[in-house]
């Protein structure tokens, strides 16, 4: 059973970002065997080449998520990259980055880079980045999804390196500081590289939007409690450079640790309907925390 880790956690202290823990290797193998499954890939997937139609609506609606390949071409997913480096390495000064080793270990311009967990806060600053956030082809589907006009209200870089880049433990994104919106969030997370089976790709639970909020609990991150994760019915979502998983942000996901030798990066950009605002942290803590409902993990 995994560790919880204790200390004086709030989920305020920590709005708005993951928490990496270092977790040794033999647990994070644990975990990747015992809480997700490898042999149901999402089948379902429709092609940024094709318009968004009913049936993307009518599919997102009952499952709570898209799979859409090559939403972006291989030149965006490159400037992309490129810019990626750009912050990680200080050409492109102003993004937040968060290493999950300490700073003395950062030696080489390699090392710098595959000491990056997250970098977020970019799309002021990174001209790629912003493009992607504002491109129509992601825009666009989102606000049919939504059926009305989006604001960004998130924007990460999400990169898992090789050789035991941490796992993001199972989760729903509206549980997390300025995202608890009244109505659904749309994330788009899009990748870089191929994100597979072994490293670190993205596993969800078809159709959990509809069961609402539930707890989230601070054990190797804010995150649901692994034996509440209906594991069985776990689909992991393999893409190519360019393809996306478009989700409710109700929907339960997580990604395994990155055990391969290939880096795994992504951009995830959340997407808020225009016209709705933040619960109460009341409503809060009754939908996302065990508190109000005795849960416990
Ligand atoms: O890219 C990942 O590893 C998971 C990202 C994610 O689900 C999140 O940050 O909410």
């Amino acid at each position: 059973m995994a560790k919880a880790i204790t200390g004086d956690y709030s989920y305020e202290d920590n709005v708005g970002s993951a928490l990496v823990k270092g977790v040794p290797e033999e647990q994070a193998r644990y975990i990747a065997q015992r809480y997700y499954r490898y042999d149901r890939l999402a089948d379902t997937r429709f092609d940024g080449g094709d318009p968004m139609a009913e049936e993307h609506i009518r599919f997102y609606k009952e499952q709570g998520y898209l799979v859409v390949d090559n939403l972006i071409g291989r030149e965006e997913v490159e400037g992309a990259l490129m810019e990626i480096g750009d912050i990680i390495h200080e050409r492109l000064p102003g993004p937040k980055i968060q290493f999950f080793k300490p700073v003395d270990e950062r030696w080489t311009s390699e090392e710098r880079e595959l000491a990056v967990r997250k970098i977020y806060n970019y799309v002021a600053y990174a001209p790629r980045l912003a493009a992607l956030a504002h491109h129509p082809a992601l825009v666009g589907r989102v606000e049919r999804l939504l059926g009305e006009r989006a604001v960004l209200v998130g924007e990460q870089g999400l990169l898992k390196p090789p050789f035991g880049g941490g796992e993001k433990p199972w989760h729903q994104d509206m549980a997390y500081g300025g995202l608890f919106f009244k109505k659904q969030i749309v994330t788009v997370w899009l990748a870089l590289d191929e994100a597979n089976l072994e490293n670190g790709g993205m596993h969800i639970i078809p159709r959990s939007h509809l069961l609402g909020g539930v707890p989230h609990f601070m054990i190797r991150d804010w995150q649901m409690c692994d034996t509440h994760v209906d594991v069985e019915k776990d689909v992991a979502v393999c893409l190519k450079p360019g393809g996306a998983l478009i989700f409710s942000g109700l929907l339960q996901h997580g990604t395994p640790a990155n055990f391969s030798p290939f880096k795994r990066r992504a951009l995830q950009f959340r997407y808020a309907p225009a016209s709705v605002n933040l619960m109460s942290r009341e409503e809060f803590k009754r939908m996302f925390t065990g508190e109000m409902m005795d849960a416990e993990c």
